[in-house]
């Protein structure tokens, strides 16, 4: 508390930036979701040294370097494993993991579903653009019938599925949708799952104006609507959250779909009950430096 009664914050917004300016096309949805995840770091005043972010491969996963937390880039499909691997192996940890739809859905839906059904204590958002924005705009696991690209001219003719109802039925025990288009409400759901025990995945619907031309902002404008204006919505009864994650037509509802209280991974295990299993070894934000020359 400051002489003038103020609550002294122990960390400046700064401290969750970098100099990295991510290369992203102007008007990317991207932007706004770096934004949003900044701005809850920053409400939340977690510790950069005690964070970190674990992207896998894509348009969306570049936004990592631009966060001034620890950082590992890890390859295309594989972030949760190796996210889970961190958590379970120092659990003071705040780990925040994220992916495309292709990431998480495509090559990354196995180790999706098996994050979910074991409840990781940590936090996935997925940037979903409805197509592989990265490499150019081919189809994706969400992108919608019909959709067409290079690689699917006459349009595609895969199912869509839907993250959310997906990360329900694994056994997530937070999921919340939300949208690149509203940035207060991308905040509000990202510090909702950082105060949640157990696997929270956001899905953000996320506009790539270069490869999606069909799935824009103004297309789902009028589909949305909020569940928090729904007084009578019940988050942890997990039939009706299976109706509303499913419900993906001219109503798109955003908010907290599921919300449920159930022991996480690390609760099974008895030798997490201490201290970590790994306690970190460097002190300041990025300074990898000593564990470079541990392992030299
Ligand atoms: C193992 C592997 N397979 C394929 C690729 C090529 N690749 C890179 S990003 C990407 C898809 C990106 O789409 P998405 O995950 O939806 O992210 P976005 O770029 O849309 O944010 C693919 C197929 C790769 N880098 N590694
Ligand atoms: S290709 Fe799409 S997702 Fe990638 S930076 Fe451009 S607008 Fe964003
Ligand atoms: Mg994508």
């Amino acid at each position: 508390m400051t002489s003038d009664g103020l609550v002294q914050l122990k960390f400046d917004a700064k401290e969750y930036k970098t100099n990295v300016h991510p290369e992203w096309c102007p008007g990317c949805g991207d932007f706004a979701i770096l934004k949003a995840l900044k701005n809850a770091l920053f409400e939340m005043q977690y510790d950069p040294k005690d964070t970190i972010l674990v992207p896998g491969i894509g348009c969306s996963s570049k936004m990592m370097s631009a966060v001034g937390t620890y950082g590992l880039h890890t390859i295309h499909g594989r972030a949760l494993p190796v996210a889970a691997g961190l958590k379970f192996a120092n659990h003071d940890l705040n780990v925040i993991s994220f992916g495309g739809d292709g990431d998480m859905l495509g090559i990354g839906g196995n180790h999706l579903l098996h994050a979910c059904r074991r409840n990781v204590d940590m936090i996935l958002i997925i940037p979903n653009n409805q197509t592989y924005g990265l490499t150019t705009g081919q189809a994706s696991p969400t992108s919608d019938l019909g959709f067409k690209t290079k690689t699917s001219p006459t349009g595609t003719v895969d199912q869509p599925l839907l993250p959310a109802l997906l990360a329900v039925t694994a056994g997530a025990t937070f999921v919340a949708r939300t949208t690149s288009a509203k940035t207060g409400h991308m905040q509000e759901m990202i510090e909702a799952a950082f105060k949640h025990k157990g696997m929270a995945v956001i899905e953000v619907m996320q506009f790539c104006i270069t490869f999606n031309k069909i799935n824009t902002p103004d297309y789902y404008a009028p589909r949305y609507y909020d569940l928090a204006d729904d007084m009578d919505y019940v988050k942890d009864d997990k039939d009706a959250a299976l109706v509303k994650a499913n419900q993906w037509d001219d109503k798109i509802p955003l908010g907290i779909i599921y919300q449920a209280e159930k022991p996480t991974f690390e609760d099974g295990f008895e030798q997490l009950a201490g201290k970590p299993l790994v306690v970190k070894r460097s002190s300041e934000p990025r300074d990898i430096q000593s564990i470079y020359d541990e392992l030299k």
